[in-house]
Protein backbone atom coordinates (compact mmCIF):
# COMPACT_ATOMS: atom_id res chain seq x y z
CA UNK A 1 0.00 0.00 0.00
CA UNK A 2 1.67 3.58 -0.80
CA UNK A 3 0.35 6.49 1.09
CA UNK A 4 0.09 8.63 -1.99
CA UNK A 5 0.50 6.13 -4.74
CA UNK A 6 2.71 8.53 -6.22
CA UNK A 7 3.65 6.32 -9.83
CA UNK A 8 0.01 6.67 -10.76
CA UNK A 9 -1.17 9.59 -9.63
CA UNK A 10 0.15 11.45 -12.70
CA UNK A 11 0.07 14.93 -11.03
CA UNK A 12 0.99 17.96 -13.22
CA UNK A 13 2.43 20.78 -11.18
CA UNK A 14 1.11 24.17 -12.73
CA UNK A 15 0.58 27.33 -10.87
CA UNK A 16 -0.37 30.35 -13.25
CA UNK A 17 -3.78 32.22 -11.51
CA UNK A 18 -4.77 35.12 -12.81
CA UNK A 19 -3.25 37.92 -10.54
CA UNK A 20 0.28 36.05 -11.47
CA UNK A 21 -0.98 36.95 -14.88
CA UNK A 22 -2.17 40.34 -13.92
CA UNK A 23 1.42 41.15 -12.35
CA UNK A 24 2.97 40.20 -15.46
CA UNK A 25 1.22 42.62 -17.50
CA UNK A 26 1.84 45.33 -15.10
CA UNK A 27 5.46 44.80 -14.72
CA UNK A 28 5.92 44.93 -18.68
CA UNK A 29 4.60 48.80 -17.74
CA UNK A 30 6.94 49.09 -14.95
CA UNK A 31 9.85 47.73 -17.12
CA UNK A 32 10.16 50.54 -19.33
CA UNK A 33 11.44 52.93 -16.54
CA UNK A 34 13.74 50.58 -14.70
CA UNK A 35 17.57 50.70 -14.97
CA UNK A 36 18.49 47.84 -12.97
CA UNK A 37 16.80 44.63 -12.60
CA UNK A 38 17.37 42.41 -9.01
CA UNK A 39 16.76 39.33 -9.54
CA UNK A 40 16.03 36.87 -6.58
CA UNK A 41 16.96 33.20 -6.74
CA UNK A 42 16.51 30.55 -4.56
CA UNK A 43 20.28 29.12 -3.63
CA UNK A 44 18.75 25.79 -3.04
CA UNK A 45 17.71 25.69 -6.00
CA UNK A 46 19.88 28.57 -8.99
CA UNK A 47 17.73 27.05 -11.86
CA UNK A 48 14.39 25.87 -11.31
CA UNK A 49 14.02 29.29 -9.46
CA UNK A 50 14.83 31.18 -12.52
CA UNK A 51 11.85 32.24 -14.13
CA UNK A 52 12.22 32.27 -18.07
CA UNK A 53 9.26 34.25 -18.65
CA UNK A 54 11.53 36.63 -16.56
CA UNK A 55 14.52 36.45 -18.38
CA UNK A 56 12.87 37.03 -21.20
CA UNK A 57 11.37 40.10 -20.66
CA UNK A 58 14.43 41.54 -18.62
CA UNK A 59 17.13 40.87 -21.26
CA UNK A 60 17.74 44.40 -22.63
CA UNK A 61 18.62 45.45 -18.92
CA UNK A 62 21.08 45.14 -16.80
CA UNK A 63 21.26 42.85 -13.89
CA UNK A 64 22.38 41.74 -10.45
CA UNK A 65 21.27 37.97 -9.79
CA UNK A 66 20.95 37.32 -6.05
CA UNK A 67 21.01 33.65 -4.72
CA UNK A 68 18.83 34.37 -1.52
CA UNK A 69 18.03 31.90 1.47
CA UNK A 70 21.92 31.55 1.06
CA UNK A 71 21.78 29.97 5.20
CA UNK A 72 19.18 27.03 4.08
CA UNK A 73 21.79 25.80 0.99
CA UNK A 74 24.89 24.09 1.16
CA UNK A 75 27.62 26.57 1.56
CA UNK A 76 30.31 25.21 -0.82
CA UNK A 77 27.85 24.41 -3.81
CA UNK A 78 26.39 27.97 -3.62
CA UNK A 79 29.68 29.38 -3.55
CA UNK A 80 29.94 27.19 -6.90
CA UNK A 81 27.01 29.05 -8.42
CA UNK A 82 28.43 32.25 -7.32
CA UNK A 83 31.37 31.36 -9.35
CA UNK A 84 29.24 29.80 -12.29
CA UNK A 85 26.46 33.35 -12.82
CA UNK A 86 30.10 36.30 -12.21
CA UNK A 87 31.84 34.36 -14.63
CA UNK A 88 29.08 32.99 -17.28
CA UNK A 89 27.10 35.70 -17.36
CA UNK A 90 27.41 39.50 -18.05
CA UNK A 91 25.36 40.78 -14.64
CA UNK A 92 26.59 40.36 -11.39
CA UNK A 93 25.65 37.56 -8.96
CA UNK A 94 25.00 38.66 -4.80
CA UNK A 95 24.32 36.07 -1.94
CA UNK A 96 22.05 37.02 0.45
CA UNK A 97 20.94 34.86 3.80
CA UNK A 98 20.06 35.03 7.31
CA UNK A 99 24.00 34.41 8.25
CA UNK A 100 25.19 36.72 5.35
CA UNK A 101 22.67 39.75 4.87
CA UNK A 102 23.93 41.43 2.12
CA UNK A 103 24.25 45.54 2.71
CA UNK A 104 22.72 48.22 1.05
CA UNK A 105 26.13 49.24 0.16
CA UNK A 106 27.07 46.45 -1.40
CA UNK A 107 23.98 46.31 -3.78
CA UNK A 108 24.44 50.40 -5.05
CA UNK A 109 28.13 49.35 -5.88
CA UNK A 110 27.28 46.45 -8.47
CA UNK A 111 24.13 48.74 -9.49
CA UNK A 112 26.72 51.19 -9.90
CA UNK A 113 29.36 49.21 -11.45
CA UNK A 114 26.36 47.74 -13.69
CA UNK A 115 25.21 51.28 -14.95
CA UNK A 116 27.61 54.40 -14.10
CA UNK A 117 27.26 57.44 -12.01
CA UNK A 118 23.95 58.90 -12.19
CA UNK A 119 24.42 61.71 -14.67
CA UNK A 120 23.94 65.39 -13.17
CA UNK A 121 20.83 66.04 -15.35
CA UNK A 122 19.19 62.93 -14.82
CA UNK A 123 16.86 61.95 -12.80
CA UNK A 124 16.70 59.28 -9.76
CA UNK A 125 16.77 55.89 -11.09
CA UNK A 126 15.03 52.76 -10.51
CA UNK A 127 16.04 49.19 -9.66
CA UNK A 128 12.70 46.48 -9.60
CA UNK A 129 13.28 43.34 -7.40
CA UNK A 130 11.67 40.43 -9.43
CA UNK A 131 11.35 36.72 -8.97
CA UNK A 132 8.57 33.59 -7.74
CA UNK A 133 6.81 33.82 -4.98
CA UNK A 134 8.24 33.13 -1.59
CA UNK A 135 11.30 33.66 -2.53
CA UNK A 136 11.93 36.33 -0.22
CA UNK A 137 11.79 39.78 -1.99
CA UNK A 138 9.54 41.40 0.30
CA UNK A 139 12.16 40.82 2.74
CA UNK A 140 15.24 41.60 0.94
CA UNK A 141 13.17 45.50 0.55
CA UNK A 142 12.68 45.19 4.38
CA UNK A 143 16.65 44.78 4.96
CA UNK A 144 17.88 46.68 2.34
CA UNK A 145 15.91 50.14 3.58
CA UNK A 146 16.25 48.54 7.24
CA UNK A 147 12.32 49.16 7.65
CA UNK A 148 9.29 47.00 7.53
CA UNK A 149 7.67 48.08 4.80
CA UNK A 150 6.46 45.39 3.11
CA UNK A 151 3.92 42.54 3.71
CA UNK A 152 6.36 39.25 4.35
CA UNK A 153 5.03 35.81 4.92
CA UNK A 154 6.50 32.42 4.60
CA UNK A 155 3.43 31.39 1.62
CA UNK A 156 3.68 32.35 -1.53
CA UNK A 157 1.91 34.81 -3.16
CA UNK A 158 1.49 37.61 -0.32
CA UNK A 159 2.82 40.69 -2.23
CA UNK A 160 -0.05 41.46 -4.61
CA UNK A 161 1.09 44.59 -5.97
CA UNK A 162 3.92 46.63 -6.77
CA UNK A 163 5.72 48.85 -4.06
CA UNK A 164 7.91 51.86 -4.38
CA UNK A 165 10.30 53.42 -2.00
CA UNK A 166 13.11 55.45 -2.12
CA UNK A 167 16.53 54.18 -1.12
CA UNK A 168 18.47 57.26 -1.06
CA UNK A 169 18.13 60.90 -3.93
CA UNK A 170 19.70 58.35 -6.75
CA UNK A 171 18.03 55.30 -6.58
CA UNK A 172 14.12 53.93 -6.16
CA UNK A 173 13.23 50.15 -5.41
CA UNK A 174 10.16 48.80 -6.52
CA UNK A 175 9.19 45.40 -4.90
CA UNK A 176 6.76 43.37 -7.30
CA UNK A 177 4.49 40.02 -6.40
CA UNK A 178 6.25 36.74 -7.36
CA UNK A 179 5.64 35.20 -10.76
CA UNK A 180 5.58 31.65 -12.45
CA UNK A 181 4.89 30.80 -15.40
CA UNK A 182 2.07 29.46 -17.70
CA UNK A 183 3.75 25.79 -18.51
CA UNK A 184 6.23 24.18 -16.14
CA UNK A 185 7.68 21.98 -18.31
CA UNK A 186 10.25 20.60 -16.67
CA UNK A 187 8.49 18.76 -13.60
CA UNK A 188 11.55 18.13 -12.04
CA UNK A 189 12.16 21.55 -11.38
CA UNK A 190 8.76 22.08 -10.71
CA UNK A 191 9.10 19.28 -7.63
CA UNK A 192 12.02 21.21 -6.27
CA UNK A 193 9.91 24.69 -6.81
CA UNK A 194 6.78 22.67 -4.66
CA UNK A 195 9.20 21.61 -1.96
CA UNK A 196 10.87 24.62 -1.09
CA UNK A 197 7.47 25.95 -1.13
CA UNK A 198 7.23 28.01 -4.15
CA UNK A 199 3.65 26.14 -4.91
CA UNK A 200 0.72 27.26 -3.04
CA UNK A 201 -0.14 24.19 -1.13
CA UNK A 202 -4.08 24.01 -2.70
CA UNK A 203 -2.03 23.87 -6.35
CA UNK A 204 -0.37 20.56 -5.25
CA UNK A 205 -0.85 17.68 -2.59
CA UNK A 206 1.37 18.25 0.05
CA UNK A 207 1.91 13.99 0.09
CA UNK A 208 2.79 14.00 -3.51
CA UNK A 209 5.43 16.21 -3.22
CA UNK A 210 6.76 15.07 0.51
CA UNK A 211 6.95 11.56 -1.47
CA UNK A 212 9.25 13.27 -3.85
CA UNK A 213 11.09 15.20 -1.10
CA UNK A 214 11.80 11.41 0.92
CA UNK A 215 12.85 9.85 -2.47
CA UNK A 216 15.39 12.87 -3.04
CA UNK A 217 16.50 12.75 0.81
CA UNK A 218 17.10 9.06 1.03
CA UNK A 219 19.52 9.41 -2.44
CA UNK A 220 21.42 12.19 -2.19
CA UNK A 221 20.92 13.46 1.78
CA UNK A 222 20.87 10.10 3.79
CA UNK A 223 23.11 11.43 6.55
CA UNK A 224 20.26 14.18 7.15
CA UNK A 225 17.85 11.90 7.72
CA UNK A 226 19.87 9.70 9.45
CA UNK A 227 20.60 13.04 12.10
CA UNK A 228 17.19 14.23 12.58
CA UNK A 229 15.14 10.76 12.67
CA UNK A 230 17.36 8.35 13.10
CA UNK A 231 16.83 5.92 10.44
CA UNK A 232 17.66 1.99 10.59
CA UNK A 233 19.82 1.24 7.03
CA UNK A 234 16.40 -1.08 6.56
CA UNK A 235 14.64 2.28 5.51
CA UNK A 236 15.37 2.71 1.89
CA UNK A 237 11.82 3.56 0.63
CA UNK A 238 9.91 7.11 0.56
CA UNK A 239 6.72 5.56 2.43
CA UNK A 240 8.85 3.61 4.81
CA UNK A 241 10.91 7.03 5.87
CA UNK A 242 7.19 8.52 6.16
CA UNK A 243 5.73 5.36 8.44
CA UNK A 244 8.63 6.00 10.30
CA UNK A 245 8.55 9.83 10.91
CA UNK A 246 5.14 9.09 11.53
CA UNK A 247 5.67 6.88 14.63
CA UNK A 248 8.56 8.85 16.03
CA UNK A 249 6.16 12.38 16.24
CA UNK A 250 3.11 10.62 16.97
CA UNK A 251 1.55 11.88 13.68
CA UNK A 252 -0.90 9.10 13.80
CA UNK A 253 -4.83 8.84 12.79
CA UNK A 254 -7.42 6.32 13.20
CA UNK A 255 -6.40 2.94 14.31
CA UNK A 256 -2.77 4.20 14.98
CA UNK A 257 -2.37 4.53 11.22
CA UNK A 258 0.12 7.17 9.62
CA UNK A 259 -1.99 10.17 9.60
CA UNK A 260 -0.12 11.03 5.92
CA UNK A 261 -0.43 14.36 5.49
CA UNK A 262 0.23 15.70 8.76
CA UNK A 263 3.36 13.46 8.00
CA UNK A 264 4.16 15.13 4.61
CA UNK A 265 3.66 18.75 6.08
CA UNK A 266 6.60 17.68 9.34
CA UNK A 267 8.87 16.58 6.49
CA UNK A 268 8.05 19.66 4.00
CA UNK A 269 8.56 21.82 7.09
CA UNK A 270 11.61 20.15 8.63
CA UNK A 271 13.36 20.83 5.03
CA UNK A 272 11.87 24.23 4.07
CA UNK A 273 13.01 25.77 7.37
CA UNK A 274 16.41 24.50 7.65
CA UNK A 275 16.02 21.43 10.36
CA UNK A 276 17.54 18.76 7.90
CA UNK A 277 20.49 20.97 7.69
CA UNK A 278 21.42 23.35 4.94
CA UNK A 279 21.01 21.32 1.97
CA UNK A 280 20.84 22.27 -2.01
CA UNK A 281 19.08 20.75 -4.66
CA UNK A 282 20.64 21.26 -7.40
CA UNK A 283 24.44 22.14 -8.57
CA UNK A 284 26.16 24.03 -11.13
CA UNK A 285 26.81 22.42 -14.34
CA UNK A 286 30.43 21.22 -15.06
N1 LIG B 1 15.91 31.24 5.98
C1 LIG B 1 15.63 32.33 5.28
N2 LIG B 1 14.36 32.72 5.14
C2 LIG B 1 14.10 33.84 4.42
C3 LIG B 1 15.13 34.61 3.83
N3 LIG B 1 14.54 35.67 3.18
C4 LIG B 1 13.23 35.52 3.36
N4 LIG B 1 12.94 34.44 4.11
C5 LIG B 1 11.61 33.96 4.51
O1 LIG B 1 10.94 33.53 3.32
C6 LIG B 1 9.54 33.77 3.43
C7 LIG B 1 9.05 34.55 2.24
O2 LIG B 1 9.55 35.87 2.29
P1 LIG B 1 8.91 37.07 1.47
O3 LIG B 1 9.87 38.20 1.56
O4 LIG B 1 7.50 37.31 1.87
O5 LIG B 1 8.94 36.45 0.00
P2 LIG B 1 8.45 37.12 -1.37
O6 LIG B 1 9.44 36.71 -2.41
O7 LIG B 1 8.21 38.56 -1.20
O8 LIG B 1 7.09 36.32 -1.62
P3 LIG B 1 5.80 36.78 -2.50
O9 LIG B 1 5.44 38.17 -2.13
O10 LIG B 1 4.78 35.79 -2.09
O11 LIG B 1 6.20 36.60 -3.91
C8 LIG B 1 9.34 34.50 4.76
O12 LIG B 1 8.94 33.55 5.73
C9 LIG B 1 10.73 35.03 5.07
O13 LIG B 1 10.95 35.19 6.45
C10 LIG B 1 16.49 34.17 4.01
O14 LIG B 1 17.45 34.76 3.52
N5 LIG B 1 16.66 33.04 4.74
MG1 LIG C 1 6.57 39.67 -1.42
Amino acid sequence: MGCCDHESSGMVISWYPGHMNKARKELVKLLRGIHVVIEVLDARIPMASANPLLAAMTKQLPIIKILNKADLADKQITRAWLNHFNTQSAGICLLNGRDQPLSFESLLRSAYQLCGPRGSQSRARQMVIVGIPNVGKSSLLNQLTDRKLAKTGNEPAVTRRQQRVQLDEDWYLVDTPGLLWPRLEDQGAAYRLACTGTIRNTAVEAEDIAWFTAEMLLSEHRHALSRRYHIAASITEPEQLLRHIAEIRGSLGKGGHPDWHKTSELLLNDYRSGKLGSLSLETPPE
